[in-house]
């Protein structure tokens, strides 16, 4: 039996995996770095910033030390935050509020469980955060998804076993963090048939059984 579902942040409830792309993209270009592609950036969805930064630099051909990528992971996060500064309710993805709003009908407790430091300012900005009960965030984990941490830590803060929480995920990584946190997962977004996750749907907007799903 379900007693809270978790949502990943980035391309589940809002659309700011876009802006995440765009930031990154800008700095790739200032490097040089025009190998940088879509394709690239689906393996950062749900992986840490240092770890996304990787994926960019990979697709150079310089070695940078650890001070220099800390930098470039900042001038990253300066981009995109200029970005989320054009943010608001519009950026919710469709059937994302009445989904929020029909499970709290039904009490039960929704969690957030992202690996991004600025997801409090995104569920602010988008006004979600009145229809959230716990956010489990990058300021709260030491290691980032696939690991189960951030998950963990959400079902911890709902007071919930982990057995009693649904995940909604819309990456690989987070499907696998999902599962290894011993939570059943709802894989969606535009990758959903590749997520291996345990139930699926295109978006949140979709004709999902929720009857069913909660009464695993
Ligand atoms: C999100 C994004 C990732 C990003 C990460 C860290 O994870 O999907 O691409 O690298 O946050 O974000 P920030 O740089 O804002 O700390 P999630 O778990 O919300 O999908
Ligand atoms: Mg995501």
């Amino acid at each position: 039996m379900i007693k809270g579902v978790i949502f990943d942040l980035d391309g589940v409830l809002v659309s700011t995996d876009e802006m995440h792309f765009n930031a990154w993209k800008k700095l790739a270009d200032e490097l040089g770095i025009d190998k940088f592609t879509k394709e690239d950036n689906k393996r950062q969805k749900g992986v840490s910033r240092m770890n996304s930064l990787d994926v960019v630099l990979s697709k150079g051909n310089r070695i940078y030390t650890e001070e220099e990528k800390e930098e470039l992971a900042e001038r990253k996060n300066t981009y995109y935050k200029e970005l989320l500064e054009e943010l608001n309710e519009n950026g919710i993805l469709p059937g994302a509020k009445e989904c929020l709003k029909m499970l709290r009908q039904k009490g039960i407790l929704i969690g957030i469980g992202s690996v991004s430091k600025n997801a409090p300012l995104i569920l602010e900005r988008t006004g979600l955060i009145h229809y959230v009960d716990k956010i489990s965030c990058g300021l709260d984990i030491t290691r980032s998804k696939p690991d189960p941490q951030v998950f963990e830590v959400a079902a911890d803060k709902l007071g919930l076993k982990y057995e009693e929480c649904l995940v909604v995920e819309d990456s690989f990584a987070g499907v696998v963090a999902g599962k290894a946190a011993h939570m059943k997962v709802l894989g969606i977004g535009t990758e959903y048939k590749q997520l291996r996750a345990d139930y699926e749907a295109p978006g949140l907007w979709a004709d999902i059984n929720w009857e069913v799903i909660l009464e695993e």
